[in-house]
């Protein structure tokens, strides 16, 4: 919606540009329904009036702190803010209560230093520069002050800063709740010393970020009633498991594979490992070594993070070896038996087999019987069947993934268990730090999940940003009875309805033994050929799109089905819980009987949508806060800021929707006193009278003409646009003041 009531000649604007999103220039000419601009690159252009901003020439030259107080709230204005702070390392920014943070992909080590910490203790918001501090800050005081929980939602794309925001979120709570002299291990040191634990197992360096985290977490620090640290619980989300046997370069597997294959000579020996090269869960990608880290440091800092979170020598020794034995068990390849069948390749692979068996302490027969052969049973027979080579290696692959994920899901847990929960804690602080919107030129399963998430997460903020207009104007007594509040629920009930949405359908799917991705996709066009925010693509067959709040995203729906199914092998699960390791043993702990014979699927859609709404749950009682993380440029790095790209970013965490929520009612505020300042030129007559700040504001907004505005206690209201007319009408009585001098100048000369 552009203002275009208020262009004339010589109004400065911003006006959109295919290659920097916006450019700002001055309207040389205004026709019926066009303008043609300079732009400030010195280009002539024609634009549509509707598409044409306005530029507030009166903003301060080093942005504002807070885009709340730009007296545009628009496109345009938004993102010429934040580029300005950026150039000058101002990476914080508010828009309200929210804090936008741009990755600045440097250390800037003067904005994290302890004495900030002590700065921003007990600080007002905003009375010191935007910075996560204060967030932290700001959720504890709120904590401490109403006895009621916390949260704070850090997100963003990869890459984009999420995890180093959370770890600092975690450091800050720390610091205020920490045990001044205590000795050993304290809880706040645990959870801070569980970040490298998890990263090493659930991070990997993928094309979009070094230190890329493969999971969403949500930590729940909790507080005694004295404000200090007493518990805490760490809660994973859909750790990314495919990577485990399946790379692409140059991206890296999990961090611990390289870690241990730089470990002391002594366990290198141990483990028969040695070149990350000799793996094939290694080198399908040329990525072996990361700039600038030292994997052969962070494997004894890892095992040092573990020893605090209270993961035993023994447990750590364990751990390790079940590493080295997804490395072996990725070496064992397979070549074509008699008829169908498969067997062994060679004598490495003889090898590897032996290896990976000895390291897991099973069978070495079994072992290779569970790879190769699967067993039926009908109501007449048990059958064993043979797999060809293909199948054996998709049996391998499993197997690997199955115990890579229940090591993970271990360590999880051990780390709760270890730190401990305070079971009289009544208030705790949520940091979530969860995997933004995702959008590919292949979408999967994967990517549908994970933009389920930020739907649901969308809709939260929304409601609260919503809420929180509102109580502004509760608190000043004005009417906004009428605004009204759109959100993303009909995406929502496409994907999480029961029954009949995508996942109740994908269920379904996967529980009839006849269906594929074809029936599937079949299933989807015919129930919601009429859903506003599904759309078959032209042409597709199997592809479906959903209209998310932040993008249509294209899914294939191929591997849907089998993604969907969280299934381990019965061959797979009878062969580890029989280790003769109780640590292995212990991550396949054996199945009531029937559940492990009738080959009932588990579904991770519903599944992932149960955990989801426990999430959703905590949230909703607590108070939220939001971080929103922003990658300035995709070549990580510094200085750099790509307009386009932020402002899709804007767009899907939902910075952009904040923005749209506060239009639909009154997205400018200012006190009197700042209205006066800026408008009083237009009502001269009020300077002379003795008048109320309010009966002045009131004048003016008369006098000009405005309808819609509002005025409460201590602030004047106005719609969207209502800014730039005011400020138009003021540049026409400057101007008209102007000509009147030249006039006397000239009629003097
Ligand atoms: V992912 O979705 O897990 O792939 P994140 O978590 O959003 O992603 P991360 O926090 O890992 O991104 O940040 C990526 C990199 O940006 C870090 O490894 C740092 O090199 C860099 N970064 C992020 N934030 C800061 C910062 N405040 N100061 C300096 C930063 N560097
Ligand atoms: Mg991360």
């Amino acid at each position: 919606m552009g203002m275009s009531r208020d262009i004339t000649a010589g109004s400065h604007v911003w006006v959109g540009d295919s290659e920097l999103a916006w450019i700002d220039g001055i309207v040389i000419n205004v026709y019926a329904a066009e303008a043609e601009i300079q732009t400030s690159d010195g280009r002539m252009v024609t634009k549509k009036l509707s598409n044409i901003y306005p530029k507030d020439v009166e903003a301060p030259a080093g942005g504002v702190d807070d885009m709340t107080k730009l007296s545009y709230l628009h496109e345009p204005a938004v993102l010429y803010n934040l580029a300005t702070r950026y150039e000058i390392n101002e990476i914080y920014t508010y828009c309200g209560n929210i804090l936008i943070a741009i990755n600045p992909f440097q250390a800037l080590s003067h904005l994290y230093d302890v004495y900030l910490m002590e700065r921003y203790k007990g600080a007002q918001l905003g009375e010191l520069n935007p910075h996560v501090y204060a967030i932290a800050d700001v959720a504890y005081r709120a904590m401490i002050k109403e006895g009621k929980s916390n949260s704070i939602l850090v997100s963003g794309e990869s890459g984009a800063g999420k995890t180093e925001t959370t770890k600092m979120l975690m450091r800050y709570l720390a610091f205020l709740g920490g045990h001044a002299a205590a000795e050993g291990r304290t809880v706040e040191q645990q959870v801070l010393e569980s970040n490298p634990v998890l990263e090493a197992f659930g991070n990997a360096k993928t094309v979009k970020n070094n230190n890329s985290s493969r999971f969403g977490k949500f930590v729940e620090i909790q507080f005694d009633k004295h404000g200090q640290i007493s518990g805490a619980a760490i809660r994973t989300y859909l750790l990314e498991k495919s990577r485990v046997c399946q790379l692409s370069d140059p991206e890296r597997n999990y961090h611990c594979f390289y870690l241990l294959c730089a470990a002391p000579l002594e366990e290198i020996e141990r483990y028969k490992l040695g070149d990350p090269k000799s793996f094939h869960y290694l080198n399908q990608s040329n990525c072996y070594e990361l700039v600038g880290v030292n994997d052969a440091h962070d494997y004894l800092a890892t095992r040092k993070a573990m020893d605090i979170v209270g993961i035993s020598e023994k447990e750590q020794e364990a751990i390790f070896r079940v590493v080295a034995a997804i490395l072996h068990l990725g070496n064992i390849a397979f070549a074509k038996g008699e008829e169908d069948s498969s067997m062994l390749q060679d004598d490495e692979s003889k090898f590897h087999l032996q290896m990976t068996a000895e390291l897991l302490m099973c069978d070495p027969q079994a072992l290779e019987v569970a790879l190769c052969k699967r067993v039926m049973i009908t109501p007449e027979e048990i059958i064993e069947r043979s797999l060809d080579p293909l199948g054996a290696a998709v049996s391998r692959d499993g197997l690997a993934k199955t115990i890579y994920s229940r090591l993970f899901d271990w360590l999880v847990n051990k780390i709760n268990v270890s730190i401990g929960q305070d079971p009289h804690s009544e208030c705790l602080i949520g940091v979530l730090d969860i995997y933004g919107f995702e959008s590919f030129k292949i979408s999967s399963f994967e990517q549908f999940c994970i933009n389920f998430t930020n739907e649901k997460l969308q809709q939260h903020f929304n409601q609260h940003v919503f809420k929180m207009e509102q109580a502004e104007y509760q608190n000043e007594e004005i009417d906004w009875s009428y605004v009204e509040f759109v959100d993303n629920q009909d995406v929502l009930d496409l994907i999480e309805k029961k029954p009949g949405g995508i996942i109740s359908l994908l269920d379904e799917a996967c529980m009839f033994p006849k269906s594929t991705h074809e029936t599937f996709a079949q299933k989807l066009y015919q129930t919601f050929k009429d859903h506003k925010r599904f759309v078959k693509p032209k042409l597709a067959r199997t592809e479906f799109t959903i209209a998310h709040y932040a993008g249509e995203v294209q899914y294939q729906s191929d591997q849907f089905l089998d993604k969907n199914k969280d299934y381990v092998v019965p061959e797979h699960q009878d062969l580890l819980s029989a280790s003769k390791c109780s640590f292995v043993a212990g991550l396949f702990p054996s199945l009531p009987e029937e559940t492990a014979k009738s080959g009932k699927f588990s579904s991770i859609g519903s599944r992932f949508k149960l955990q989801l709404q426990q999430l959703m749950d905590i949230l909703n009682s607590t108070e939220p806060h939001y971080i929103r993380c922003i990658k300035p440029n995709n070549e990580l790095k510094p200085a750099l800021f790509g307009n386009v790209n932020v402002l899709q970013q804007l767009r899907s965490g939902g910075v952009l929707e904040a923005i749209r929520v506060k239009c639909e009612g009154y997205p400018t505020h200012r006190t009197f006193t700042e209205f006066l300042n800026r408008f009083a030129i237009l009502a001269p007559e009020i300077l002379e009278g003795n008048y109320e700040e309010k009966v002045a504001c009131k004048w003016i907004l008369e006098k000009v003409g405005l309808t819609r505005y509002q005025i409460g206690k201590t602030k004047v209201f106005l719609r969207a646009g209502q800014m730039a007319e005011l400020d138009a009408r003021k540049g026409k009585v400057l101007g008209e003041s102007a000509k009147v001098v030249q006039k006397q100048i000239r009629s003097h000369l």
